[in-house]
């Protein structure tokens, strides 16, 4: 289902005339409000009016998550506080988070995108929406919070957490839709087989999951445990939040991306030049509507590709790969680049382990190291070690056998790695320890 046709399947060289003139706004908007900005163009010696074609785009600066630290907290804001209504922050583990600011303007803009996504994975006014995603600084709750009452749905604010009280709502409540992370989708259904309820026998019919990266491997994983279709979900905290990208529910073949509010390239992260059409890089965002937080050129760090080939569902807007990996989060061991979600796709195709596992990554001399360690399966485990070690040593050589790295592989009992309720730590690095 389209929300807002006119956008999204427009022709494409309307979308660019629409992308230049915004574009042309915003380097405006932050050139006069943000003296970092100012100083930046100043630098690169490109002022406002240097922008005449959507190429001139490669003029401006990049941003990076460095630049919001260093103008720390309220640094980059480009309204002052009696406009701004809202505040979030990215959901980093460590230090200072990253906080970022909305306008009632960019709240409504925010609230129809949403409403633009949840439409678009097929939802509609008359179902219910089950909010599993975290309330709070975190952007995932809210957001979805807001768009889903703009579509006109019903909303279960349950928030993230009390996972078998979750597994009773969708029983009594009977949602349609569940929006969630994908490790939080497969914690809630091995809860509920402790519980004895079947998915099959709820109301649930898609799930829009996000917020980290998963595979293809672990989407038949989930839609087979959860009994629905489900969908990716794409979007950052600078950016807006989720509503950046998302699947639809008619072809689940790449994320459409808003292009009439996000400006997207696919730069090398070594060069910073653009790559060529379709291959994999790191993708650089520019939104094109913000008030509070406009920020140029963002880099993502996330590694992934575009496609602007129409897609089945009539959409014109761009298509993204799912996201391949973070480019910080790919572990080169032994000169060989791996993303964690790779393993994942071996491990969750392997007959016996379930699809709870994490990495650990070491340095051993000179040489980096990966363990990976991954359940058994209930019904699987057994005291026999042979038949353990057999299994272990496929595993291995499967990894091996994709991609040419040798790991350590440590089959662990059921039910011992750590369940999410939000983001799942999948790496544990302890060459930053
Ligand atoms: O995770 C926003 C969000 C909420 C997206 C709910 C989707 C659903 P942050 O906490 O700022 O914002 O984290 C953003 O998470 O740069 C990616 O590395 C990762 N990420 C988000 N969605 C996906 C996805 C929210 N579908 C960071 N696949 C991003 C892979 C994702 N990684």
């Amino acid at each position: 289902m389209i929300r807002d046709i006119e956008h999204e399947t427009m022709p494409r060289e309307d979308l660019r005339a629409l992308q230049l003139q915004r574009l042309q706004a915003i380097v405006e908007r932050v050139y006069h409000l943000v003296p970092f900005y100012r100083r930046r163009l100043d630098e690169a010696g490109v002022k406002p009016e240097d922008i005449r074609t959507l190429d001139d785009l490669q003029r401006l600066p990049f941003t990076t998550k460095q630049d919001i630290r260093d103008n720390y907290p309220f640094g980059l804001f480009a309204a002052p506080m009696d406009q701004i209504v809202r505040l979030h922050a990215s959901s980093g583990t460590t230090g200072k988070p990253t906080p970022v600011a909305y306008t009632q303007r960019d709240l409504d803009t925010w609230a129809e995108l949403m409403a633009r996504t949840i439409a678009c994975a097929g939802a509609h006014r008359g179902d219910i929406i089950h909010i599993g995603y975290g309330y709070g600084l975190f952007t995932g709750g809210l957001g979805f919070h807001y768009g889903a009452e703009r579509l006109g749905a019903a909303v279960i604010p349950v928030s993230g957490g009390q996972t078998r009280r979750q597994v009773m709502l969708i029983q009594d409540f009977g949602p349609t839709v569940i929006c969630c992370t994908p490790s939080f989708a497969l914690y809630l259904a091995e809860v509920a087989q402790e519980m004895g309820v079947h998915f099959k026998d709820t109301k649930l019919r898609v799930g829009i999951f996000g917020a980290e990266p998963w595979s293809e491997a672990m989407r038949q994983e989930i839609e087979n445990r959860l009994s629905l279709d489900a969908l990716d979900i794409y979007g950052l905290s600078e950016i807006i939040g989720p509503g950046v990208a998302v699947e639809c529910i008619e072809a689940k073949k790449g994320l459409h991306l808003f292009e009439d509010h996000f400006l997207p390239e696919i730069i090398n992260p070594q060069t910073l030049e653009p790559v060529a059409p379709g291959e994999t890089g790191e993708l650089v965002i520019t939104p094109l509507t913000k008030e509070a937080f406009p920020l140029l050129r963002y880099r993502t760090r996330d590694v992934t590709s575009l496609d602007y080939t129409p897609c089945t569902c009539g959409r014109t807007i761009a298509r993204m790969h799912r996201i391949r990996g973070r480019s910080d989060d790919m572990l080169i061991i032994r000169g060989v680049n791996v993303f964690p979600s790779q393993i994942e796709s071996v491990l969750v195709e392997t007959p016996g382990v379930a699809p709870h596992y994490q990495l650990i990554v070491d340095r051993e001399g000179q040489l980096d190291t990966l363990e990976v360690r991954v359940e058994v399966d209930e019904g699987m485990f057994s005291d026999e070690v042979k038949k353990m070690e057999a299994l272990a040593k496929s595993i291995q050589r499967q990894i091996k056998d994709y991609f040419t790295v040798s790991v350590k592989v440590k089959l662990v009992e059921p039910r011992t790695i750590p369940r999410s309720e939000g983001k799942a730590q999948r790496v544990i690095d302890k060459r930053k320890m």
